[in-house]
């Protein structure tokens, strides 16, 4: 019998990755999108005579009970999010709506529909915030810096909370930073590799740019949705010990922004790049998060998943990716 996934948040980069390789699983996969004037598949267009897509929204309870009805899925991978933390300080109403209350109702529609669909939630490293230890593991308290990450730290325990009152199969990935050449323009990693491939064609000569000096475990988003994949298949009957329900998925190393901008500057040749670098104080952040770096032993041992892929291969793929997709652009 095929499985049947829904993935909310199917047109971002996790989701459309997830997407890629649970297809390549032979699962039947249903997205679920928001509806708007212009919806944006650019993530998905590659598949998207595949996906079943189905309109709804994280704040709209009803809507995920529909999508529940008509996918009738044995996992569901809730993705969606209000994700840039940098805007999370105006919007942080929404943010708070559709990462908490949104994780909420998606729980509340499981137990009602069927509890024994899998549940992954996209918990983050970001909860971490003014890290207490490092490197940060599954036993780390947390101290979340953003509204964003206050946020996602009430999804993440209501996701524990209805494991442990109700029995649902619920996991959270709290994964650490991670990119991919899908990955939108608003976030650190892309607008550099954006930026650096338009310098490298003459299309402009500086990139401006927060705070240089935070630090990130920067992993490679096709790797890290298979973990997302992984954590639902584990056996049901070790779920219930305590240790089986949460994962970090990280790689266990980090950099900071400046040496994302030397190993990027460094594929079109360009060794001293401050010239091509502003400091603009509009992307520095109320409250900022220094330096995380993730500890996956569990994941390692427990699920046999590692990290895959260097930082320099995941600058590479994107440079070169921006730079094929710019040239189509004007030509
Ligand atoms: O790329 P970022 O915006 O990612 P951030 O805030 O770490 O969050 C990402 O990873 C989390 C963990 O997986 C996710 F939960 C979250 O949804 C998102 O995917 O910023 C990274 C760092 C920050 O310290 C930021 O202050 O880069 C710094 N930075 C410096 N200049 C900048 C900029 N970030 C952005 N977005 N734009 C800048 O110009």
């Amino acid at each position: 019998m095929k499985k049947r996934a829904l993935i909310t948040g199917v047109n971002g980069m996790d989701g459309s990755h997830l997407a890629d390789l649970l297809l390549e699983k032979n699962y039947d996969v249903y997205g679920l999108e928001r509806r708007s004037s212009h919806i944006n598949r650019e993530n998905t267009k590659h598949i998207e005579d595949k996906v079943h897509f189905i309109t709804g929204d994280m704040t709209d309870k009803g809507s995920l009970q529909r999508a529940l009805y008509i996918s009738n899925p044995h996992e569901v991978y809730n993705l969606a999010a209000q994700s840039f933390v940098g805007s999370s300080w105006q919007l942080s109403e929404q943010t708070t709506k559709v990462n908490s209350l949104g994780t909420l109702y998606m729980l509340e529609s499981i137990l009602a529909h069927n509890k024994e669909i899998k549940f992954y939630q996209a918990s983050t490293s970001e909860m971490f915030g003014k890290v207490v230890e490092t490197p940060q593991s599954e036993l780390t308290p947390f101290y979340p810096r953003s509204p964003y990450a206050v946020s996602k730290l009430y999804a993440h325990w209501i996701t524990k909370n209805f494991r442990e009152s109700y029995g649902i199969f619920a996991c959270n990935g709290i994964l650490f930073n991670h990119e991919s050449e899908r990955r939108g323009i608003e976030f650190v990693t892309r607008k550099i590799t954006d930026g650096v491939a338009r310098i490298h064609l003459g299309l402009q000569d500086k990139i401006s740019l927060g705070n240089l000096d935070a630090e990130r475990d920067w992993g490679y988003a096709p790797d890290y949705v298979e973990a997302m994949w992984m954590m639902l298949q584990q056996d049901e009957r070790y779920f219930f010990d305590n240790k089986v329900g949460d994962f970090i998925i990280a790689t266990g190393e980090c950099h900071s922004v400046r040496d994302f901008l030397t190993l990027a500057f460094n594929e079109i040749g360009i060794q001293d790049w401050k010239k091509h670098v502003v400091k603009d104080p509009r992307y520095m952040r109320p409250a900022e998060v220094d330096v995380l770096r993730g500890d996956a032993s569990k994941a390692e041992e427990v699920l046999g998943w590692k990290s895959k892929t260097s930082l320099e291969e995941i600058v590479r793929v994107m440079v070169k990716n921006d730079i094929g997709l710019i040239k189509r652009e004007i030509k």
